[in-house]
């Protein structure tokens, strides 16, 4: 398939290279030049980019972002034909998302929000699974595609609900990460082995793969970023705001988000949000260790 991709992070660019890798004619747009995909075309800007495709795809930063790669001056609507599709892998408010399927399908392109989860390792090894919100018909169009870059696909509903589904899962992984961190900080002021700790937390009915994936990057003070604290910290806004939108309360996340606060202001924003941990440690007066530090 043509296809436009817009925004080479740490994500879009393995994404990108991936659709490359399975034959797709690729053309690539990012906002700051010189960054490019082996195998595909670097254009000037997404109009320029989106010119000829039949799908554009974005992974950007967040709603903003999202906003003026579509409807900026040198944005994709400059380039809008009838029967194009625009997915979006980036992570964004729900409700804005409605509002861009909107403008677009006004003329004639159908959109499918499509944030990801799997992090850095999962664009990477092609492993990524797609939280999906938009009409099964056009997904089904755009499944090569997805299958070159991801495990899975789960259809949430409409669009927006993909989104909505994201938020949820990221406010998830931020409470039990938290819970993790906050376990290893007291472990260790108790005196209890972090390598012991965590076998039996993976042994027990509290096993996840938040620490699975976590747990070898923090034996190692290895917080560089896999997942930026400060993309983790907009994911919480998001979800605070789409909590407050619906009138819900949520406690856990409200007390987290100061955690982030915190650790952004101590400067860690652009570290992995695991990070956050140094916060716990820093207040408790204690480093947590693998056996071999
Ligand atoms: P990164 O590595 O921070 O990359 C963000 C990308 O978004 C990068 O290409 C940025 O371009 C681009 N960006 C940021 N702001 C804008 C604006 N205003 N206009 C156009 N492009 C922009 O993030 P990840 O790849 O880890 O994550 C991407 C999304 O997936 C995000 O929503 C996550 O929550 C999930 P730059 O190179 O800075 O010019």
């Amino acid at each position: 398939m043509r296809v436009a991709f817009l925004g080479l992070g740490i994500m879009g660019r393995s994404m990108a290279a991936n659709l490359v890798k399975a034959g797709h004619e690729v053309a690539v747009w990012n906002r700051t030049p010189g960054k490019q995909v082996e195998g595909a075309r670097v254009a000037a800007t997404p109009a320029e980019a989106a010119t000829g495709a039949e799908v554009v795809w974005m992974c950007v930063s967040d709603t903003q972002a999202v906003e003026q790669v579509l409807f900026g001056a040198e944005g994709v609507q400059n380039s809008l034909t009838s029967g194009m599709t625009v997915v979006d892998s980036s992570t964004i408010s729900p409700s804005a998302t409605q509002d861009f399927a909107q403008r677009l399908r006004s003329r004639g392109v159908d959109y499918v929000d499509a944030p990801v989860t799997g992090s850095k390792i999962g664009a990477e090894n092609a492993s990524l699974i797609f939280i999906v919100g938009g009409d099964e018909a056009v997904i089904e169009r755009v499944k090569p595609l997805f299958d070159a870059m991801g495990k899975q696909v789960f259809r949430m509903g409409e669009t927006g609900k993909g989104q909505a589904a994201k938020l949820v899962m990221n406010l998830q992984i931020a409470l039990i990460f938290e819970g993790f961190a906050e376990a290893l900080t007291l472990a260790t002021k108790l005196g209890v082995n972090t390598e012991a700790l965590i076998s039996v937390v993976q042994a027990s009915m509290i096993r996840s793969g938040v620490v699975d994936y976590k747990a070898p990057f923090i034996l190692k003070r290895d917080f560089s970023p896999n997942f930026p604290l400060r993309l983790m910290h907009k994911d919480i806004h998001l979800a605070l705001d789409a909590a407050r939108e619906a009138r819900v309360k949520l406690p856990g996340l409200e007390t987290v988000e100061e955690v982030y606060d915190l650790a952004s202001e101590e400067g860690h924003s652009d570290l992995d949000y695991a990070a956050t941990l140094t916060l716990l440690e820093k207040w408790a007066g204690v480093e947590v260790k693998g056996n071999q530090n």
